[in-house]
């Protein structure tokens, strides 16, 4: 069998949603930052991405990360989406961490604490690894800043009137109180949360894309159904991002979760500094707490609190005559 490409990673998964990290094979990148490799990536590779993470080496939900020089922090990497690239990954960045923590580059397993900081297309982010028993027992993220653009959108599609707010976590989100819009945060809920959620996230951007969103340009990624929750531990956001009609995040969602503080900091449903739990409808929790970003009142800096765990390292090949050497996905 003649090979014409070959191309490893190591993969894990974070709460459940997987996340593939490639580690060898990749071609060499132009560009002084992260987003602009990650621009040139798309510019002349884009069928790497393809090739990675659909069928039938991976499936919708996959994300891949690339890992590529950064002037300006320890690492730098991109993150891959089986439709789009994506400015931030909160785990990804969890999946990365606990990676780079298998594969020894951020210091020995008898270390309590490894910290390092990391630039992605949405900025320059911190994170910390903690150890115990020589294995890593949390990884946290400090998230770019994330804020309320608008809030109280009227949203009519699917079936159903909601009232969104569009909320920025390092990436952009809808999001919509899982009650009003009939969904049901668990894992029989999820086929009718994906259609309701594509059909409400195709709605919103139409109205965004015709300026009928006072403040927010740029179209939504995905919308956020969330329910909250309290128990003796406090409040819990039980949570689903829906990001395409065959793809939701099966883990709670780091940017979402970001996404999601900003929301109750601005309603006064939570306080600086007051953890909550985000919970995914497996019951896998992150903990999150919003911190106070300096010089600005309308924006909180997100700190994501999270576990994954390697799934398998893969060399992945291209042999002669396949007749999808692209990969395919089907809605
Ligand atoms: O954890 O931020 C996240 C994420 C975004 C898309 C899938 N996961």
């Amino acid at each position: 069998m003649a090979i014409r490409r070959w191309i490893s990673t190591i993969d894990s998964h974070t709460a459940g949603h997987p996340t593939r990290v490639v580690t060898g094979g990749m071609p060499p990148l132009h560009g002084d930052t992260v987003a602009a490799r990650c621009d040139d990536f798309r510019a002349r590779f884009d069928a790497l991405r393809t090739f990675l993470l659909h069928e039938p080496r991976g499936h919708a939900a996959m994300v891949g990360v690339v890992m590529t020089e950064s002037r300006r922090a320890d690492f730098g990497a991109f993150f891959l989406g089986s439709y789009k690239y994506l400015e931030m990954c909160g785990h990804a960045t969890i999946g990365l961490a606990v990676t780079l923590d298998h594969m020894g580059q951020i210091g020995a397993s008898d270390v309590p604490e490894s910290s390092f900081t990391l630039e992605v297309p949405a900025g320059i982010i911190t994170v910390h690894v903690r150890r115990a028993g020589g294995a890593v027992a949390a990884v946290t993220f400090e998230n770019v800043p994330a804020h309320v653009a608008s809030s109280g959108v009227t949203v009519e599609a699917g079936g159903v009137s909601v009232s969104a707010d569009v909320v920025w976590g390092g990436n952009w989100y809808g999001l919509v109180e899982a009650r009003s819009a009939g969904v049901e945060l668990t894992p029989a809920g999820v086929s009718h949360a994906m259609a309701t959620g594509s059909a409400l996230k195709a709605r919103l951007n139409a109205m965004i894309s015709a300026g009928e969103v006072p403040g927010v340009v740029r179209p939504v990624d995905s919308i956020l159904f969330h329910d909250t929750q309290t128990d003796a531990g406090g409040v819990i956001s039980r949570q689903l991002v829906v990001l395409e009609s065959n793809k939701f995040d099966r883990s709670p969602c780091g940017t979402g979760s970001s996404a999601r503080l900003a929301q109750m900091v601005a309603r006064g449903e939570i306080g600086l500094g007051q953890p909550i739990r985000t919970r995914n409808i497996l019951d896998v929790d992150f903990t999150a707490t919003a911190k106070a970003v300096e010089g600005r009142t309308d924006a909180i800096e997100p700190h994501i609190v999270g576990l994954a765990h390697i799934t398998g390292e893969h060399r992945f090949v291209l042999s002669d005559g396949d007749p999808l050497p692209d990969g395919f996905l089907c809605r």
